[in-house]
């Protein structure tokens, strides 16, 4: 259905509606650019959304994902708000236009299309996780896209080489469509990112790397921290920070270790928004519930990118 740009940000939007909403916003704002990050396993389209006032020189980039998981729908919603504020910036926030003048905005609202169109189909999987690819000798389908990037690549740590668990690392890294475009975008936009938020759901978590090992601590373990605790601060929602291995678990193959060792972006985050860790059934949420967690994860977003530019 044809919605009005707005009502697109209070719905959980399917696949094709994302892309309605995508193409509505680049036909409005001059400046807008969409970016196809090629196809998923099952030959969907994968878009970035490029925001940002031209000022004639280079500026630091910020890239934000959404969707990797297929059940975590706050995320990709989450991802629309955030496109809407910053194309759109209907209360003509100063914060925005100052933003989009210091920073390039990169965003993927619906990095596993595949997996999403899955838990949204109601013959099926409210809460897949994985992608939908074939395992080779196995009758089980999908892929952990977080499992499945190349920085420390190991199922063993908090993955799986079982094709039949949820936490699937693939059979190789990089095996799947969805984190090789997710790394060839990172690695094109080298050096210019500075930033990398991948969001998901739940738990109230700003977690940075490393994720692979929890003995392994960031060189700017303090900056990292630093930069998370402004982020959180700025919230009115009690999130978590620390090293993800530390506070959460071990999980080896996450976009986010991936973006900071080898794609370059210094501050590199995974956000576990709302609900709270102790909520049952955490990722099955209202749709009223969207604009006050969108608008919530704004004011962190803004703090986040005002932090990383001082640094
Ligand atoms: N959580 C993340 C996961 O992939 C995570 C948490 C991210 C752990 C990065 C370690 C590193 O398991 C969800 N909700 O997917
Ligand atoms: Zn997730």
């Amino acid at each position: 259905a044809i919605r009005e740009l707005e009502d697109y940000t209070k719905h959980f939007l399917s696949y094709s509606e994302i892309n309605s909403f995508l193409f509505q916003i680049v036909n409005l704002v001059p400046t807008a650019e969409l970016i196809n990050i090629n196809k998923t396993n099952e030959r969907r389209d994968t878009y970035v959304i490029k925001l940002g006032t031209p000022m004639g020189r280079w500026k630091p980039a910020i890239f934000i994902d959404a969707g990797i998981h297929a059940r975590e729908w706050i995320a990709p919603a989450t991802a629309i708000n955030f496109i809407y504020q910053l194309a759109i910036n209907p209360t003509r926030d100063a914060v925005i236009t100052d933003l989009l003048r210091k920073f390039d905005f990169y965003i993927a609202p619906l990095v596993n299309a595949d997996g999403y169109e899955h838990s949204r189909s109601s013959t099926s999987n409210r809460l897949w996780r994985k992608n939908r690819s074939r395992a080779a000798n196995s009758h089980c389908i999908g892929v952990d896209i977080n499992r499945n990037f190349g920085y420390e690549w190991n199922p063993a740590a908090g993955g799986s080489s079982q094709p039949c668990s949820d936490l699937f690392s693939g059979a190789f890294k990089f095996s799947e469509p969805e984190s090789r475009n997710l790394r060839n975008f990172m690695l094109s936009k080298k050096p210019d990112l500075k930033g990398y938020l991948t969001l998901h759901s739940y738990g109230l978590y700003w977690l940075y790397p490393w994720g692979f090992s929890d003995t392994a601590t960031a060189v700017d373990d303090n900056k990292l921290r630093a930069i998370a605790r402004t982020s959180v601060n700025a919230m009115s929602k009690q999130y978590t920070i620390g090293a993800s291995a530390k506070v959460l678990y071990v999980a080896a193959g996450g976009s986010d270790d991936y973006a900071k060792a080898v794609a370059g972006i210094p501050y590199s985050y995974t956000v576990e928004l709302p609900p709270s860790s102790s909520a049952f059934n955490g990722f099955i949420l209202s749709e009223s519930k969207i604009p006050e967690i969108a608008q919530d994860t704004l004011k962190g977003l803004k703090a986040y990118a005002y932090s990383i530019h001082d640094y």
